[in-house]
């Protein structure tokens, strides 16, 4: 956890000093002074919910990996803790659950100042729980549901928000799903939430338009080697095993890879949706019940 005196003092300035990351310029770096549009710096300070396994822990490696400073948020300490020992001082650790706001807000104002600029907002956490038909799945795991995909998100974003539009530059990538593009069997509760998670994209795009903010909608299909279907299977580990037999998913890795990409493209390109599956998945037909 961020101890302060542990990583930067508050007083260090970011290291991203304004360059050329797209090479537009090549050495006359003077010519950046008059561009027309902002450049994001070349260290972006990345803050990523659910960083503590799965998709979270990829994307961290990964921006960390191309020398991006993360912020790894999450609720399980021992965790972040581990990933934040592994990536070194461009990654700081966080405790924190989204769908508590009370610790959003601490865990924001607990950042020491150099990391406070946030560039990008990955609203990663998330979870599906039951594969249950809609009628047998307690209200508890729809409440859980809708408490961290829905309520922790706009959170969240609610809370990064004013301070990207303030500075004219900043990107929200929220993690949504094909669940929430094509309905099927037991996806109730998270396939909506997932759909909600489109919407909410599409409509902060509409309200940011000429902010220079930018917002995706990052939907994958089925993706193995994660937590994501234990939790759903409540701990079955052969019922979650079974989910990936015979298949090859995508891999967090692949996820990470396109946050990535998401991220680094010139400021002017937004990309509002990107729906992705492993190439062995597709779509059924029409359910009909026949007598
Ligand atoms: C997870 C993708 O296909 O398991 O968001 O619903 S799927």
């Amino acid at each position: 956890m961020y101890q302060p005196g542990s990583k930067e003092t508050d007083d260090q300035p970011r290291t991203g000093a304004r360059q050329d990351p797209y090479g537009y310029f090549g050495y006359n770096s003077a010519l950046l002074s008059h561009l027309p549009f902002p450049l994001p710096d070349s260290i972006m300070i990345v803050f990523i919910t659910g960083a503590s396994a799965g998709f979270g822990a990829a994307m961290a490696r990964t921006f960390v990996k191309n020398g991006h400073q993360v912020v790894l948020a999450a609720r399980r300490k021992d965790r972040l803790d581990a990933l934040a020992a592994e990536l070194g001082d461009s990654a700081l650790p966080v405790e924190m659950d989204v769908t508590d706001k009370r610790s959003i807000e601490e865990a924001l104002s607990m950042l020491p100042q150099s990391w406070r600029q946030i560039d990008v907002l990955v609203n990663n956490a998330g979870l599906a729980l039951n594969t249950k038909p809609a009628h047998e799945v307690p209200l508890d795991d729809w409440n859980t549901m809708i408490d961290t995909n829905v309520k922790g998100l706009v959170t969240m974003t609610h809370a990064l928000l004013p301070q990207m539009v303030e500075r004219g530059s900043g990107l929200v990538i929220n993690l949504g799903s094909v669940a929430g593009h094509y309905p099927y069997p037991g996806g109730n509760v998270y396939g909506a939430t997932k759909a909600f998670v489109e919407q909410f994209t599409l409509n902060l795009r509409a309200d940011l338009v000429g902010t220079g903010v930018r917002a995706t909608n990052l939907a994958p299909g089925l993706c193995g080697g994660t937590e994501f279907s234990n939790v759903r299977m409540k701990g079955d580990i052969a019922a979650a095993a079974k989910v990936y037999e015979g298949t090859q998913p995508l891999t967090a890795e692949d996820i990470a890879e396109t946050a990535y990409w998401v991220a680094t493209l010139p400021p002017h390109v937004n990309i509002n949706l990107i729906e992705m599956m492993p190439t062995c998945q597709g779509f059924s037909p029409f359910t009909i019940k026949r007598s």
